[in-house]
């Protein structure tokens, strides 16, 4: 009998969305298990922690084997199951490949989203989920002795995140450094039409996700607008006409208002469990 696969993964969030997308390039059937990360903050749980002890999404549980880390999972994803092959064979290209899986992973995603998110959604992000957070934090470090290092490493992370979001230096940082990466982009779209070379890879579904975040923002302009970035725009055309585009359900927009009742709904009930795929 083949192994089960599951993912936990919350369903706006960038990096379930990575995974999300590895899973529907591959063809892989599998179980989704929502986990909410923003109001029941069911990452925090202590069964969840000892799954994930950074406390994050996603999750790929596949029979005996959990793997955390949105990069890491994506190669997993990749190297484990049959469906097309999504890593260059070649060793200069795989490396190359790396190199934007790598540079994609250090972009500050979530602090580029809580500190531009507007309207309601921004509002409960900041002003109603942040605080909810460090007090579940220290209740259930309380509570749970044996992941106290695990909680303290998640309240001093809030801290950070926290600190970062409120400061308009470092969110100035965080914008530079995303125009920069983006900048390298478009210099490598020069060079080939994918970016670890001829064929489509790990890295530019990777990056898929982040000019769809930038998207669903409502920022994407002042990133990769149009005489800014005309190659970006031409290869994030051609990325995100994939089928897996839609299979996985990236978010580019703010979502229809029956995908924004179904979250309210998965949220305000604390359990969605789905099957993806035959
Ligand atoms: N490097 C990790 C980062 C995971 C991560 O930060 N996940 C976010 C959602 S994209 C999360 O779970 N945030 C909740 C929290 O930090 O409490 C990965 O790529 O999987």
């Amino acid at each position: 009998m083949e192994a089960s696969v599951t993912l936990y993964a919350f369903p706006p969030s960038h990096c379930s969305q990575k995974v999300r997308l590895a899973l529907a390039e591959k063809h892989v059937a599998y179980t989704n298990r929502f986990v909410d990360i923003e109001m029941r903050l069911q990452n925090f749980e202590p069964d969840y922690l000892r799954l994930n002890p950074r406390g994050v999404v996603p999750t790929l549980v596949h029979g005996d084997h959990v793997v955390t880390d949105s990069a890491k999972i994506i190669r997993y994803v990749d190297d484990t199951f049959d469906g097309p092959i999504l890593a260059p064979q070649e060793e200069t290209e795989r490396k190359c490949m790396d190199d934007w899986i790598d540079l994609q992973d250090r972009l500050r995603i979530r602090e580029l989203t809580f500190g531009s998110m507007k309207g309601a959604m921004g509002h409960a992000l900041r002003g109603v989920s942040m605080p909810l957070r460090r007090r579940k934090l220290v209740r259930l470090r309380t509570a749970n002795p044996d992941l106290a290092e695990a909680y303290d490493a998640k309240i001093e992370d809030l801290h950070q995140w926290r600190t970062s979001i409120a400061s308009s230096e470092e969110m100035t940082q965080v914008r530079e450094e995303m125009k920069a990466a983006l900048d390298r982009v478009e210099m490598r779209l020069g060079e080939s039409p994918y970016l670890a070379g001829e064929s489509y890879s790990l890295a530019d579904l990777a990056w898929t996700c982040t000019f769809a975040r930038l998207k669903m923002l409502g920022i994407s302009d002042s990133f990769f607008g149009g005489d800014r970035s005309p190659r970006i725009n031409a290869y994030y055309s051609r990325i995100r006409s994939r089928p897996s585009f839609d299979e996985a359900g990236v978010w580019e927009r703010r979502p229809a208002p029956y995908v924004r009742r179904a979250l309210l709904k998965a949220m305000l009930t604390g359990s969605g469990e789905t099957r993806v795929g035959a």
